[in-house]
């Protein structure tokens, strides 16, 4: 079941060296207001009021106990998490929920940052448990057109590769069974290399086998099939290959660049 309601956060001038104001929810409006997001409701002093937007209530079963005894009482609690921007607004609203562990706001951990910086574009695709409990990251080559920076065949950074962590293993997250765990390269995070733009993939619930989705340059598109009992180490060829076509290491390139283009 799903309830559609309105947050409303104040921000308080805060008596800080260190920060400037204190923000934090005050109240949820039944129903979602006709009104804009962030729009003032109202000042009293160093008070200032706002609605901070739209948000839904999802209501599931559940066999967690501190849910469900929240549930029962004569007035369940609801909790909101807000989201720092580094904007203006400086947050946004992440969840209502009426669910306790899922607002425990230490839940959250950062396990990798990958810097890619160099162009826009190719930032790869989701994260997925595998039927094994890790958690597999799809990550794009950095972008730009035929891999400029070569990071899919570059074992020494996270560009353009498939990676498999260990959530319960901090840190560094990585699982003993990776195919490069160990001194020196490749990275210990690679499962995988030879990526473009995986921008999905998925794990075959029956037999556990990986599919993944990965954007061509001009001419091909792939579907990566890796069999379950992979112990990973796979090169999906990029940018050496795209697809079943020689690519970027041969001067086919003209003629590949002279096909129709398209996004991707
Ligand atoms: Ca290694």
């Amino acid at each position: 079941m799903r309830i559609p309601v309105g947050v409303v956060v104040e921000r308080v001038k805060a008596d800080s060296p260190w920060i400037d104001y204190l923000w934090r929810p005050t109240g949820v409006l039944p129903g979602q207001p006709d009104t804009a997001p962030w729009t003032k409701l109202a000042q009293d002093g160093d008070r200032t009021t706002f609605y901070a937007g739209p948000a839904t209530i999802e209501l599931y079963r559940t066999e967690t106990t501190n849910y469900r005894d929240n549930l029962a009482t004569a007035a369940p609690s609801l909790w909101v998490v807000l989201y720092p921007t580094n904007a203006e607004p400086p947050y946004e609203i992440y969840l209502v929920t009426a669910d306790p562990n899922v607002a425990d706001s230490n839940s959250e951990a950062i396990l990798k940052t990958i810097s890619h910086q160099n162009a826009p574009n190719h930032n790869g695709g989701q994260l997925q448990f595998s039927p094994d409990g890790f958690l597999y990251a799809a990550i794009g080559d950095g972008g730009s057109g035929f891999d400029p920076f070569n990071n899919g065949q570059d074992t020494g950074n996270l560009l353009g590769k498939m990676l498999r962590v260990d959530v319960n293993n901090p840190p560094d997250y990585i699982p003993a069974s990776n195919p490069f765990a160990g001194a020196g390269l490749p990275l210990d995070e690679i499962w995988a290399i030879g990526l473009r733009n995986p921008w999905r993939f998925s794990f075959d619930r029956a037999t556990g086998d990986l599919y993944i989705a990965d954007v061509g340059e001009h001419s091909r598109e792939e579907i990566d099939y890796q069999p379950a009992g992979s112990f990973g180490g796979e090169n999906y060829g990029w940018r050496c290959m795209e697809g079943t076509n020689e690519c970027i290491l041969r001067p086919a390139l003209v003629q590949v660049e002279a096909l129709p283009a398209r996004a991707g």
